[in-house]
């Protein structure tokens, strides 16, 4: 039996408890087989987003409480924050570019490694929820701009105005100072990457952003690149990223992750192993920042941030919790 289709069968089968050779998704699992045959507790269903998003893991944990797929609770968690007009770098209210328009990218994948992208996209309210209608309806992964937003209406989208007052007259006051410096997020982060496993231990993940504050207009940042701002491999695991997305498509730091994780690493291991890597590409820098969070097979998580103050949020049966993570510079 191939290997994909015998972890398949086994994980629908089970949840909570099961046997250590039944979970060999990790190189160090396979190794600890042999010498270890008692059981392992896995952590599942779990929901685990960036920062502190506590009503978008609550939204995830939700589904997943009611044996939903990982898939709706990353779709569903990430659409909280979209809403959220007092989430500044995400959805309705998110900051505009330096022209003034808000343009907003997101991605999601599921456990199969299906994919849907949207980039650059203006006047609707779910990214997210378009990109997996890219994932279920058409044959391509990604859609941009004018496309992407014509695509929206096709599926019944309603056009938004993004703009909020306060994110506008915030701009208008940026653009006094008329210095093209986009501020790398180290306070306006708000980015949110999510990622679940659900009762069956499938793995879904979603990232959705307005991107960086001001940017230039056109630009994209990692969020909605697949490989860069999220990745999902079920076998392994999931990662997803917030930050300065130029530094994260550099390092395609996502996939870099899960495949830390591939060779035995654990998730707290593979975020810090991946933002160390970014910062041999940036010695002696520190005005930026970069965060990855990670979640493997068995539910076990990690967190690593360039800059001090990143946390992130897991919604699991043992509740709510809030995760302060280390941070390169302070390590
Ligand atoms: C970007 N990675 O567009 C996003 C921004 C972000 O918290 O994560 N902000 O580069």
């Amino acid at each position: 039996m191939k290997r994909r289709n015998f972890l398949k069968n086994s994980s629908a089968a089970t949840a909570g408890l099961i046997s250590a050779p039944l979970i060999a998704s990790c190189k160090n699992d396979v190794e600890k087989k042999a010498a270890n045959p008692e059981k392992i507790k896995l952590t599942r269903p779990i929901a685990i987003c960036t920062w502190n998003f506590k009503n978008a893991t609550a939204k995830a944990w939700e589904v997943l409480k009611d044996g939903g797929s990982s898939l709706d609770a990353v779709q569903k968690g990430a659409m909280v924050e979209e809403a959220d007009v007092n989430n500044q770098t995400v959805g309705v209210g998110g900051r505009p570019d330096r022209d003034g328009n808000v343009t907003l990218d997101a991605c999601i994948m599921d456990k199969d490694g299906n994919c849907g992208a949207v980039l650059c996209m203006q006047n609707i309210a779910s990214p997210i929820s378009v990109a997996r209608k890219v994932m279920e309806e058409t044959p391509h992964v990604m859609l941009a701009g004018k496309g992407a937003e014509k695509f929206a209406y096709e599926q019944g989208f309603e056009k938004v105005n993004l703009l909020t007052e306060k994110s506008k007259q915030e701009w208008l006051e940026w653009k006094k100072t008329s210095e093209y410096k986009p501020i790398i997020n180290i306070e306006n982060h708000d980015t949110i990457g999510i990622l679940a496993i659900d009762k069956n231990g499938d793995i879904s993940g979603a990232c959705t952003t307005s991107g960086m504050g001001y940017k230039y207009a056109g630009r994209v940042g990692d969020s909605p690149i697949i490989g860069a701002g999220l990745f999902v491999d079920n076998e392994i695991g999931a990662a997803t990223a917030t930050g300065v997305g130029e530094e994260v498509v550099r390092t395609v730091g996502s996939f870099l992750i899960v495949e830390l994780m591939r060779q035995g690493k654990s998730p707290q291991e593979a975020c810090e192993e991946g933002v160390k890597r970014i910062m041999s590409k940036n010695a002696g820098r520190n005005d930026f920042q970069i965060g990855f969070i990670a979640i493997n097979k068995k539910g076990e998580t990690g967190g690593y941030c360039i800059q001090p103050g990143f946390t992130y949020r897991t919604y699991s049966e043992e509740g709510h919790v809030n995760n302060p993570t280390e941070s390169f510079i302070k390590a």
